[in-house]
């Protein structure tokens, strides 16, 4: 077992949106109202109702976490991990999931968009879409299937050409944070992959660390997250170790609060898992690329144009 820190230290070292969550869009009766802190976080969980859906989270703090790799390789287990500090042994094949967590760190709101792909044939179009729109990656094969390695390799190639299309973008210089895990690192098993192979896939690439893990275990996941988030110039405090999850009940009981008190500002880290979030449209996956691939300063300064 063993982490990114022994090999990769040279590496490091978001169907059209339902009504309860049409994601940020600025409009100019809520330009004014930038959220701030807890309390913004937690009126904007309350508001997620059909009747009120736009909400203002600056571009910057907006991202999307998309996570790939072949079938069976435990994705979907790393991010119910991520989101819910669970493991179940039991397997469903994913087609496609989608995600949504708000944070508030140190007096700021964040959205993380996550993309719990398919690795069962999923369509190439789909998947180039997945790639488009990912802000940061989380490549997965398991320890006992070289078919499943052999994978990430093309992955990791394709994330680059394809990102490559992006503005002032060659593959030389495409910059794209990415950690690929091998996990099941806690089976007793025959091992199909070997390091110098990893090594190989993962040297000399600044923006691209190793770990290897257990999603079953909880071991090293913590740790991946932390250097992903560290490498995207995100707040550490987005791993799921570094803040208080809060649930919907106690979101409530501190939005009362903290509007009681609207001068103290909360210093702490929260996360909360937003209920009924729904895959943005492909639509508006294209125009977010669009504005990425087009948009430059000006249009990171409108803040977030999923909807
Ligand atoms: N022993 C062990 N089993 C794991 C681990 N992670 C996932 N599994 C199991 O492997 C199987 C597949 O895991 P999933 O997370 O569903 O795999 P996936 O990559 O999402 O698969 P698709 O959705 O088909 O693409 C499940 O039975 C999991 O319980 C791990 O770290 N250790
Ligand atoms: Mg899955």
């Amino acid at each position: 077992m063993r982490s990114s820190s022994s090999r990769a230290s040279s590496q490091i070292a978001g169907t059209e949106p339902s009504h309860h969550s049409k994601g940020f869009k600025p409009t100019p009766h809520n330009l004014n109202q930038r959220p701030r802190g807890f309390a913004a976080v937690a009126s904007m969980i309350k508001k997620m109702s059909p009747s009120e859906n736009e909400f203002d989270i600056p571009a910057k703090n907006c991202h999307r976490m998309v996570i790939l790799g072949s079938t069976k390789a435990g994705k979907t287990a790393i991010i119910s991990r991520f989101l819910n500090a669970r493991f179940d042994d039991q397997y469903t094949p994913t087609i496609e999931d989608f995600h949504r967590k708000f944070y508030s760190i140190r007096g700021e709101v964040y959205q993380l968009d996550i993309l719990d792909t398919s690795g069962n044939h999923p369509f190439p179009a789909i998947r180039r879409l997945s790639i488009l729109t990912g802000d940061v990656f989380i490549l997965v094969f398991s320890l006992d299937n070289r078919e499943s390695f052999e994978e990430v390799q093309r992955l990791k190639r394709q994330i680059y050409e394809t990102k490559s299309c992006l503005r002032n973008k060659t593959k030389e210089n495409v910059d794209v944070p990415l950690v690929i895990c091998g996990n099941k690192c806690d089976k007793d098993m025959y091992r199909e992959v070997q390091e110098e192979e990893i090594e190989r896939l993962v040297n000399g690439d600044e923006h691209c660390a190793y770990f290897e893990i257990s999603a079953k275990k909880n071991t090293n996941v913590d740790q991946m997250f932390q250097t992903l988030f560290t490498m995207a110039k995100l707040p550490l405090e987005m791993s799921p170790d570094r803040h208080s999850k809060v649930s919907l009940q106690y979101c409530d009981i501190l939005h009362r609060k903290s509007s009681r008190n609207k001068k103290c500002k909360d210093e702490n880290a929260y996360g909360i898992v937003a209920p009924f979030a729904r895959r943005p449209s492909v639509h508006s996956d294209l125009m977010y690329i669009k504005e990425k691939a087009v948009g430059g300063g000006q249009a990171k300064e409108k803040g977030c144009i999923i909807c």
